[in-house]
């Protein structure tokens, strides 16, 4: 490359791929005029380029001869410093010496860095298949909103089997329409990837196609939305054939605005999702046209599935067993709880959405009548768009309820911000109007002074029922069972026999 006395013209080198433990295999070796050594600049491409090494060489002015040459290289970060809060300093320097007088081996000296990050690597590492990641949070908003939210991305990346290796909130007056980060703090960003050997940014908030797109050309790192990142763990988690179409249907919902004619290197990035894993994988490489006509037989399909269910549940309504379902914020213990009451086993973890196939139980209560309970899908904040339509087959049961049980995870320091969020899914639902309890489930994580405060706090507006209880310990049951007999009662004489209501349903849609 030839350049002048104000810079050089570098060209992509980034095209080139590298191994993640491995510089790109070029040193840049150029000269600087007014004696001024290495300058942020060079710096900046150092690291943005993975070189192996950055050489400025001084040039006499009288003589134009060859001075000190500077010399600078990416330095990796050991594993123990890695959860160190201060951040290490990602270059190395040697000192400034004449030509003639360097002794370095530059292969051995090179390789040996590499080595260097590929046994952080391997430390850091606990599960090989694992991807490695930092979270970004961008606000233009609070900082202590954009924390409890990065905590959630958190547990969100956990669940999905992410190792977290940083995060980095970034405070901005606005959000850059192009990169939503600024370019100082997007090469921050990539030099601390590269130090850590992490190999995704998790942005926590919904990120455009266009946005995907710079990003994953600017930093040539897998970028990941919150979105595609409960629709993994959706396609983690399916398991019947009903929740695999809803969950596909959702992924290719999401996929298709992403799709651009011709440009498909956005497209296949994505189409791995998260280490490449999920049911769509194979199937999502197909173009636009294909992904429309798939998502077409699979509306046709839940149509079809929605209409079984229909058919189950007016089998049930002339049973007469009034329905009870549980809802709440994913991990809140819905499934626990179904469990204990009913003595059955549906898989409780403790990750977030465990549960994505309805199920329902047989309960007899203390007053000798009898119910169904029904387990649900948990909610969550900002559920991705396509998700919440792609599951109304499943979510339609929640419609013929008599009662609904709202439980909380009090133990959550976010459950107040997660019972507005489940409160308006159910009104999207058109199911808020639903007589429900609200239970302060895991109560027992908490001291009894904090469950009373919290407790006298959300009935104090006598809009609904209030108790706590403790899905795991089955004593903590019974005024639980007690309100839900009463308002089973209660309610009996003032509906009628309800049937089929089609026009709500239709409004899921
Ligand atoms: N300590 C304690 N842990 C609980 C209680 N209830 C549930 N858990 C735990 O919380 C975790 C989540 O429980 P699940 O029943 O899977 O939650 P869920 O609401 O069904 O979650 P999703 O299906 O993911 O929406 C599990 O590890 C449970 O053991 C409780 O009362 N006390
Ligand atoms: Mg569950």
């Amino acid at each position: 490359m030839i350049g002048d006395n104000r810079g050089i013209e570098l060209p992509d080198f980034k095209r080139i791929r590298v191994a993640v433990d491995r510089f790109r295999g070029l040193r840049c070796v150029h000269t600087h005029l007014r004696g001024e050594g290495l300058t942020q600049d060079d710096l900046t491409d150092l690291a943005l380029l993975r070189l192996d090494l950055m050489v400025a060489i001084d040039v006499n002015p009288t003589d134009g001869l060859p001075g000190l040459l500077n010399i600078a290289h990416l330095l990796p970060i050991t594993a123990d410093k890695v959860r160190t809060a201060n951040k290490p300093e990602p270059y190395g320097f040697l000192a400034p010496k004449m030509a003639s007088h360097l002794d370095v081996d530059f292969l051995s000296l090179i390789n040996s860095l590499e080595e260097e990050m590929a046994r952080n690597r391997r430390v850091s590492r606990q599960d090989s298949l694992k991807d490695r990641s930092i979270l970004v949070g961008v606000t233009s908003g609070p900082i202590a909103d954009a924390e409890e939210s990065m905590a959630e991305l958190q547990e969100l990346a956990s669940s999905a089997g992410i190792v977290v290796q940083d995060k980095v909130i970034q405070r901005r007056q606005a959000i850059d329409p192009k990169t939503v980060l600024g370019r100082g703090k997007l090469e921050e960003l990539l030099i601390r990837s590269l130090q850590l050997g992490a190999d995704m940014l998790v942005f926590d908030r919904e990120l455009t196609p266009g946005q995907v797109r710079s990003l994953s050309e600017a930093t040539d790192l897998k970028i990941i939305d919150r979105s595609q990142l409960i629709l993994d763990i959706f396609s983690q988690r399916a398991q019947s054939s009903e929740g695999k179409i809803q969950v596909e249907l959702a992924q290719l919902k999401y996929l298709l605005p992403r799709l651009i004619a011709g440009q498909d290197s956005a497209f296949s990035r994505l189409a791995g999702g998260i280490g490449g894993r999920g049911p769509g994988e194979t199937k999502l490489e197909m173009d636009r046209r294909r992904v429309r006509d798939r998502i077409n037989r699979l509306e046709k399909e839940i149509e079809a599935q929605r209409l079984r269910r229909h058919e189950r549940r007016k089998v049930r309504t002339r049973n007469n067993l009034p329905v009870v379902s549980i809802v709440g914020y994913t991990n809140a213990g819905k499934s626990t709880l179904l469990n204990a009451l009913t003595n059955s086993s549906v898989r409780a973890e403790q990750r977030m959405f465990a549960t994505l196939d309805p199920t329902s139980r047989r309960l007899r209560l203390p007053r000798e009548q009898e119910i169904i309970v029904n387990d649900t899908v948990g909610f969550i904040r900002d559920l991705p768009p396509g998700l919440l339509s792609a599951f109304r087959a499943t979510l339609e049961e929640i419609v013929d309820s008599r009662l609904l049980i709202h439980l909380v995870d009090v133990s959550n320091p976010r459950w107040r911000q997660q019972i507005q969020s489940v409160d308006r899914i159910l009104e999207e639902l058109h199911i808020a109007q639903i007589p429900s309890i609200l239970a302060l489930n895991k109560s027992d994580l908490i001291d009894r002074d904090t469950l009373k405060a919290i407790s006298r706090q959300l009935g104090q507006d006598g809009v609904r029922e209030v108790v706590s209880i403790s899905a795991t310990d089955q004593k903590t049951f019974p005024p639980l069972l007690e309100k839900v007999g009463e308002m089973l009662s209660q309610d009996l004489g003032l509906r009628d026999e309800k049937a089929f209501d089609a026009d709500r349903v239709s409004r899921i849609a």
